[in-house]
């Protein structure tokens, strides 16, 4: 019977179907009946306008109402972790079957899944937990704000009437703490505000620059019965695709056709406005060397890492192409630099940060992809295609040169790695570039991924990077939930590092195995903060000189993730040699397949200074006592 009821409340079966179920089980028509009224709940009323006109009113509690005004946007996943205060919105989604939940066991897993989704699919992801979950949520907050991701946080609040009391899990002005990561916060006033505060959150929450946006919702409001129109969320889509002034391009395509060695820098503006196949063209029609960016500050890849104009991460000095006379950067948080000698143009969608520190020969907001075809338009309005050939074929034939020797350099990382005991950074990062499949969405949050990032292909028709440039660790793997859900039918893999693994800690697992979700995890198990000490170490101090890694060491007791994911309802191995890799890859690929997630404990060598070093300052809390049991 609990099955036949269960059946019904997933929308299975129908009300006559329920009644047909239960007579079966031998209730009587009166008391079936009587079961049916109890499970169904009342949907919120509405009244129509009449054709064509945008607005509904519906009427219902303050939880349906935000309910109603979420499936006018659109909303179809809402990653939640409940709270006694929210029963009325998840009362509501019982009758409303277009809006799937998905729970995370910890507030920050479920901004960062909402953040993998909304970097996987361009949408909003949005969030519900609760009031006094919100400190947890806003370590990941963090990470969207500055990512410039579309996110709507919200949560049930202490009620209007005990405002100030001091009561139980009050804390006030909750919405402004959440005031220097979000772009717009906000407490309900009255219910019938609530679908209003709905699409103005979402419309701030979208309209780019993106970014967070929290809502407060005090449980009376949620409560209340009220009455209010819902408009569709098109009718305040705020269309910010700009289009540059054709002068400022002109100016922009005259710089690039006068300098002798520009360099181009591409960002993630360029992945949120899909212009990754422009900027390609544009650096081909001039031959402009590409860089992208080493280390943070960045959460994908635009442009294609195996392209030969693609000469890696862009460092303080490069080795090639030698000072560079005009920089150009297309959507970069970090690509505005200044040099004496060096003329900046930066193109990019945020007006508040760009030209923030640099300065700019040229600064323009605009959308990417209408920025650099007006910008191709001009420059072959402006040069004949002899000339632009002329320009390009030197700069190319040179770059190719220099690209043909990062390949070898590959190559010998490859080599290198195959004669030894141990699995090296550089020998996972060849074993994955050869098992993951061209469309794989790579989803990595792991301090040493990074030193693989330059050994993997992504971009164009190579793998999909996804990153965060903030580092908040313990983003990766519910961020990789949310880019599996944007994307079911391509491959997702999650790379973290076993520091980052314990910082969401292995809840986010159990959301995979709930929702079924075949995502291979791999944890770079290296018992260390490893690359954290090599950057303490690496400005000589008392713990190098002494050999005393004070702080980063992780083993003692080691960890088994394998056997950590299997706790939670995820299958795994630990894998400890390099002939043993590639095995291991494939397996979890083929539990993918089945639709199973999948993770692998790979024991990797520690590298770096003090690299050796097991030592910890060792402290026992059982040796204080003075009892003598
Ligand atoms: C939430 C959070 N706390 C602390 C840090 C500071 N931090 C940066 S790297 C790091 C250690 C990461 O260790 P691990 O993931 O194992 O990386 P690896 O061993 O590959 O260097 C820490 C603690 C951070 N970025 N985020
Ligand atoms: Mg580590």
């Amino acid at each position: 019977m609990k099955h036949l009821i269960k059946q019904y409340l997933d929308h299975g079966i129908s009300r006559r179907q329920l009644l047909t179920g239960l007579g079966a089980f031998g209730v009587s028509t009166v008391a079936a009946n009587a079961i049916a009224r109890s499970l169904a709940s009342p949907a919120p009323q509405d009244a129509d306008y009449g054709k064509g006109s945008p607005l509904r009113e519906v009427s219902g509690t303050g939880g349906a109402l935000l309910v109603a005004q979420l499936k006018a946007a659109g909303i179809s996943h809402i990653f939640f972790n409940p709270s006694s205060g929210a029963g009325p919105i998840y009362d509501a989604l019982v009758d409303e079957p277009d809006i799937h939940l998905i729970k995370g066991l910890q507030e920050g897993a479920c901004v960062a899944m909402a953040d993998g989704y909304a970097k996987a699919s361009g949408k909003i992801g949005v969030v519900i937990i609760a009031h006094i979950g919100l400190p947890s949520g806003m370590t990941q907050m963090v990470n969207s704000w500055r990512d410039q991701i579309p996110l709507l946080v919200i949560v049930d609040a202490t009620a209007r009437g005990a405002m100030g009391e001091n009561s139980f899990q009050e804390y006030e002005h909750a919405d402004a703490i959440t005031e220097p990561m979000t772009k717009w916060h906000w407490t309900a006033q009255t219910a019938d505000k609530i679908p209003e505060l709905v699409r103005r959150g979402i419309k701030f929450a979208t309209t780019p620059p993106c970014g967070p946006v929290f809502l407060a919702f005090p449980t009376d409001t949620l409560r209340e019965e009220s009455k209010a129109n819902v408009i569709d969320q098109s009718k305040f889509a705020v269309q910010m695709r700009i289009r540059p002034d054709k002068d400022d391009i002109e100016r922009v395509a005259r710089l690039l056709l006068e300098a002798k060695n520009p360099l181009l820098t591409v960002g993630d503006d360029l992945t949120w406005c899909h212009a990754q196949k422009e900027a390609v063209d544009l650096a081909e029609m001039l031959g402009l060397p590409v860089v992208g960016e080493v280390g943070n500050g960045f959460w994908s890849m635009p442009f294609p890492t195996r392209h030969p104009l693609y000469i890696g991460p862009q460092f303080a000095r490069l080795r090639y192409p030698g000072p560079a006379d005009l920089l150009l950067n297309l959507g970069s948080r970090i690509g505005e630099r200044a040099t004496p000698d060096m003329k900046l143009v930066t193109i990019r969608l945020d007006p508040i940060n760009v030209a923030r520190t640099a300065p700019a020969e040229v600064a323009l907001v605009a959308d990417l992809k209408l920025a650099i075809v007006d910008l191709i338009a001009a420059l072959r309005s402006m040069a004949t295609e002899e000339h632009l050939k002329q320009i390009r074929e030197e700069r190319t034939t040179k770059t190719r040169e220099y690209t043909a020797t990062m390949r070898e350099f590959r190559q010998t990382v490859g080599r290198d790695s195959a004669g030894r005991s141990t699995i090296t950074m550089g020998r996972l990062g060849v074993e994955l570039e050869s098992v993951l499949d061209k469309d794989t969405c790579y989803v990595v949050d792991a301090d040493s991924g990074k030193t693989m990032d330059t050994l993997l292909s992504f971009g164009g028709a190579d793998k999909q990077y996804f990153g965060t440039s903030p580092a908040v660790l313990g983003w990766g793997i519910p961020a990789a939930f949310g880019v599996k859900l944007a994307h079911p039918d391509l491959p997702v893999v999650s790379v973290v590092g076993d520091g980052s693994f314990l910082f969401s800690g292995p809840q986010p697992l159990w959301t995979f195995a709930r929702y079924k979700a075949p995502v291979t995890h791999i944890v770079i198990n290296n018992r260390s903060y490893n690359n954290e000490r090599n950057r303490i170490w690496n400005d000589g101090g008392r713990q190098f000189a002494t050999g005393r890694d004070m702080v980063c060491y992780l083993g003692d007791p080691d960890i088994d993730y394998a056997k950590v994911a299997a706790a939670f309802g995820v299958d795994g191995e630990v894998v400890t040699e390099p002939a043993k890799l590639r095995d291991a890859l494939e397996r979890a690929k083929r539990a993918t397949a089945d639709g199973r997630p999948y993770l692998l404990d790979v024991h990797v060598q520690r590298d770096g200074i003090g690299a050796l070093s097991e030592w910890y300052p060792a402290y026992s809390v059982a040796d204080l006592r003075k009892r003598k049991v």
